[in-house]
């Protein structure tokens, strides 16, 4: 059945529901039979979500570029002193957010640079201004490198300051930052962000604080295989542990515009078995995003036949990729994203940020209700 014969003995692993090892997470990143793994994933994808690919109505808002962390990955973050660098006010963020709103969004994703000189009680005020303006939409907001950093300089535990934003409106967190684990590659594309464990545990406490969070994985720059697989295992431990994972994204390296400008583009082939590969392995993980904007609308689409059950949202306003070289557009309409995942043959699903299915009324763009 398989072109591939080694992956025979995954195959009947995945039939059986048995948990992957790290040897067959390297093996399939080490095999071409796109297919078979692709057929695999889609059993196990299908097995978890049925039918269903979700999207959602969100907005990203970027409160700040300004990044004291210059990531080698990164084309997005300025230097303090650059004139090309932006910081909103918070009535600038308040509007951002407000731009295009209707009561069609249910969530804001909000992320930005590591700025020297923002406090943590800044960051609590735009939480609270937003909830006070938005009351209906989820923030999900700030990454555990965020997080990190705020600690560092409020010089408070990460669990202090997790709690004090969620008191002031956080409700749950991106997946970003986790970049790749392994130390070797991490000092080399990010050396001034938290390390892996610092990461993990940062996780660890916001779930046990009863906050979501979602995970990602950036490939495609100068990790080897090996670290894929150990990224993703050191994912599934943490959410054997907490189950406070709701989604996984692996993010494809944008080199555009980076220090790592001559590291070639991923290929579609790699884009593909990096969703599938990573539906295979993080088996206690809910759901797989094929994020459209960085995998652009039509390679999303397809990834909905070889593991992944989510397209992302609408986003309104991308910088992170757009300024790293994306060539996709900054945002989708929610028709364009039910379009995209009919044609798939799935059944598109609006979600909220926590997977609750959102019913609309027929009037499209207002009203709405989170069915629990
Ligand atoms: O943490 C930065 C990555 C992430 C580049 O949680 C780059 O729902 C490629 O995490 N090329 C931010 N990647 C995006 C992110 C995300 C996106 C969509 C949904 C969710 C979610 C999270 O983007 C960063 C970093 O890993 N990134 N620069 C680049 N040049």
């Amino acid at each position: 059945m398989f072109d591939d014969t080694r992956l025979a003995s995954i195959h009947q692993k995945v039939l059986d529901g048995e948990r992957l090892s790290f040897e067959d997470g390297v093996t399939m990143y080490r095999s071409p039979d796109i297919l078979g793994i692709g057929h695999m994933a889609n059993i196990v994808r299908e097995r978890i979500n049925g039918n269903d690919t979700y999207y959602n109505v969100n907005r990203h808002i970027n409160p700040t570029d300004v990044c004291v962390a210059q990531c080698k990955l990164c084309a997005f973050g300025k230097q303090v002193r650059d004139p090309d660098g932006y910081t909103m006010s918070h009535e600038q963020a308040w509007e951002v957010a407000g731009k295009g709103w209707s009561e069609a969004v249910t969530e804001f994703h909000i992320v930005g640079g590591l700025h020297p000189t923002l406090n943590l009680d800044w960051y609590c005020e735009l939480l609270r201004g937003l909830k006070q303006r938005f009351p209906t939409v989820h923030l999900k907001a700030f990454t555990m490198v965020e997080i990190g950093y705020f600690a560092t300089r409020t010089k408070l535990t990460i669990r202090q300051v997790l709690e004090k934003l969620k008191a002031a409106g956080m409700d749950s967190l991106p997946g970003g930052g986790a970049e790749i684990f392994a130390e070797p590659v991490r000092r080399i594309i990010c050396d001034h962000k938290i390390d892996g464990n610092v990461w993990i545990e940062t996780a660890r406490e916001a779930h046990n604080l009863g906050l979501h969070s979602n995970c990602t994985m950036l490939y495609g720059h100068i990790e080897s295989e090996e670290d894929r697989v150990d990224h993703l295992v050191r994912l599934r431990t943490l959410q054997d542990d907490t189950k406070g994972f709701q989604t996984f994204i692996p993010l494809a390296f944008h080199p555009a515009n980076t220090p790592l400008h001559h590291v070639p583009v991923t290929s579609g082939f790699d884009d593909i078995k990096n969703i599938a590969i990573s539906r295979l392995m993080l088996d206690n993980i809910p759901h797989i995003k094929a994020y459209w904007i960085m995998m652009t609308p039509r390679m999303a689409q397809l990834a909905q036949r070889f593991g992944s059950d989510d397209l992302d949202g609408t986003v309104v306003e991308e910088k992170i990729y757009h300024d790293a070289g994306a060539t996709t557009s900054q945002s989708l309409r929610r028709e364009e994203l039910v379009r995209l995942i009919r044609e798939a043959g799935r059944e598109p699903v609006e979600r909220d940020t926590l997977y609750r299915r959102v019913e609309r009324s027929p009037q499209p763009d207002t009203a709405f209700t989170i069915l629990v």
